[in-house]
């Protein structure tokens, strides 16, 4: 049987090889089934949990659902909306953050890795993303959501959210509890400077990871300046657990190469790093040139950009609002 697939992206700016690798071609690979019905969404209101420059997000928006159509997905087949144009999502956050426990939020790592030291500061939004990101997925009764590995966490809380609104209102399985889809391995890209960090579009430094708009000699560049470390390439898939930038730039070649960790190893195993950059880079370029010609391309035509939000939006709120309907109706309004 074919899965309703939910998923979204924030159009935060700098969608990079992390954002593809770990979550959009997962999209394209599940678009492509026919049996599968699929729901893309643009969450802008997840990206205003974080400053955001009206004027730049308002391209921002138009750059992520252009970066979906560049990588594979096809409009016709699924639905690509913005999520702040559907009112349901907004309405089903909160009547969800009334069933969500503080206890479960306070367990969230990506609140405290984004609020950082100073959480006194932080949006409230910024806390209760996770209520925001269950009612998404909820309203679409949607079966399973790819996600990278850093969302794994969200998935699982959207999860008890569900249980709990059907236990509180003694219903079976009104709210269908999701499957995270997740990458068994290169699920989550690290930063080009740092194997400790994951690739990030809020990182300050433009070295750090590949955008989807790079140019090939930006690519190639960022590929040579990628740290790594003093000695050969690795021998072993062992040494790879005290190597991270080595890990990282070995599972990026795997994930494009479709090819196994191990085996990536073996082909490079005592070579020099320049080597190996060298066809990193081009794997890169190769699947990263043609994707950044395409969005750059099609943002030159805001208005087709603008018609494939507007028509996803009125298929996506059929779909949501006979669900908050019957959400409201179930809490007693
Ligand atoms: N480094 C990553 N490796 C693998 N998957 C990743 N994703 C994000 N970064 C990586 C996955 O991409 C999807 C969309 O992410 P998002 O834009 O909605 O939010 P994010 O996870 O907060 O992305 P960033 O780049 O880290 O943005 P900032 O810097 O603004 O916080 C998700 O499925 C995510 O798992």
């Amino acid at each position: 049987m074919g899965k309703k697939i939910f998923s979204g992206v924030q159009p935060t700016g700098n969608l990079h090889l992390g954002n593809y690798l770990g979550a959009i071609k997962n999209f394209v690979n599940l678009d492509n089934d026919n049996d599968n019905e699929c729901i893309f969404c643009v969450v802008d209101l997840h990206a205003i949990t974080v400053k955001q420059d009206p004027k730049e997000l308002r391209n921002n928006i138009r750059e992520t659902v252009a970066t979906f159509l560049a990588s594979g997905i096809n409009p016709i087949k699924s639905i690509i909306f913005n999520q702040s144009a559907v009112a349901a999502h907004a309405e089903g956050a909160w009547i969800l953050s009334c069933v969500a426990r503080m206890g479960w939020l306070n367990r969230m790592t990506q609140f405290k890795e984004k609020a950082g030291k100073d959480k006194e500061k932080a949006s409230i939004g910024l806390y209760s993303y996770p209520v925001l990101m269950a009612a998404d997925i909820l309203l679409y009764d949607a079966t399973h959501v790819p996600v990278g590995d850093d969302q794994k966490q969200h998935l699982e809380l959207c999860r008890d959210i569900a249980q709990k609104f059907n236990n509180d209102f003694k219903l079976e399985n009104f709210l269908k509890v999701p499957e995270p889809l997740i990458q068994k391995e290169f699920s989550r890209i690290m930063s080009l400077k740092d194997g400790t960090k994951k690739m990030s579009k809020s990182e300050l430094s433009d070295l750090s990871r590949i955008n989807l708009t790079d140019s090939k000699d930006q690519i190639i560049n960022k590929i040579k300046k990628a740290k790594t470390d003093p000695l050969p390439m690795p021998q072993d898939i062992k040494e790879l657990d005290e190597r991270l930038e080595a890990k990282n730039l070995l599972g990026i070649y795997s994930s494009l190469t479709n090819s196994t960790l191990q085996n990536s190893v073996k082909s490079f195993a005592g070579k020099n790093f320049s080597e190996f950059k060298v066809r990193l880079g081009d794997e890169l370029v190769n699947k990263i040139e043609p994707i950044s010609n395409e969005i750059k391309k099609l943002l030159g035509d805001k208005n087709f950009l603008d018609k494939i939000l507007l028509d996803g939006v009125e298929k996506a709120n059929n779909i949501a609002s006979k669900k908050i309907k019957r959400i409201k109706e179930i809490v007693g309004f």
